[in-house]
């Protein structure tokens, strides 16, 4: 499929967030950008993997530094630089039209996996607001809202089936319950410069990383003003004076 055969218009991505709750805009943004936002993002971790040589793993304790798993670090603070804001511009006006009655505030981060880390267990990126529900599964509250927290997961290598692609349920973003072992999974492969949205209700997981190289991934996270986002609400922070941008 060649470049521009893979422009979708703003419409298309609309429905496909709206039908399947994911969607991948190709080519996005051009090689000096990508360029810089790798340069800056691999400052920001070299600082973390400093800070954090010698403390004991995984980290579990901070709202800016988290390590979900052994060698999947998530860290969310430093991202001052133009660039972060310059690359988000886009990407605002896009979530802005899948769900457009919402005010979203949004912060940056990465999340690097190293050779030989583990996948992540399927999940969904929000809690159940009414907390009835148990697991992942959500209530009708729900999925009746209107979207009201994305991702944008951004990659800075190339995602290929052996660094760990990460997979989705199509459609679990409109669904309480999901056995997730009898779905289809979408894992789509990318280059830099394309990016991938998802709705936080989304069922999704982060492959195992089986190649030999780290796979670095920024992203950006979107969530409604009235939503308690726990990074905005735990002040336990590795770098008080580099937290969390967006709030
Ligand atoms: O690492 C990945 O591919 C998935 C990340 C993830 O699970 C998340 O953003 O919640």
């Amino acid at each position: 499929m060649d470049a521009l055969s893979e422009i979708k218009s703003t419409e298309q991505y609309v429905n496909e967030i709206a039908k399947d709750g994911v969607t991948v805009v190709k080519n996005m943004f051009h090689k000096k950008q990508l360029q810089l936002l790798k340069k800056e993002v691999n400052d920001i971790y070299s600082i973390v993997r400093n800070k954090i040589a010698n403390l004991s793993r995984p980290l579990k304790k901070h709202s800016d530094i988290t390590e979900r798993y052994l060698g999947r670090l998530d860290f969310k603070c430093g991202f001052t630089a133009n660039i972060f804001e310059e690359t988000a511009q886009p990407i605002i006006q896009l979530i802005n039209n899948f769900s457009p009655t919402i005010d979203f505030r949004h912060y940056w981060g990465a999340i690097p996996s190293v050779s030989g880390a583990g996948s992540t267990n399927m999940h969904r990126d929000v809690y159940p607001i009414l907390n009835t529900t148990e697991g992942v599964n959500l209530g009708s509250l729900d999925v009746s809202l209107p979207p009201y927290y994305f991702t944008a997961l951004i990659p800075l290598v190339n995602i290929t089936l052996e660094n760990g692609p990460t997979e989705f349920i199509k459609g679990s973003h409109r669904r309480l319950i999901v056995d997730a072992n009898q779905e289809d999974i979408y894992a789509p492969l990318l280059s830099p410069g394309d990016i991938v949205i998802f709705d936080g209700r989304t069922l999704h997981r982060g492959a195992a990383n089986q190649s030999a190289d780290e796979r670095l991934v920024a992203y950006i996270t979107f969530a409604a003003e009235w939503y308690h986002d726990q990074t905005f609400m735990i002040n336990h922070y590795m770098f008080p004076k580099l937290s969390v941008v967006g709030r």
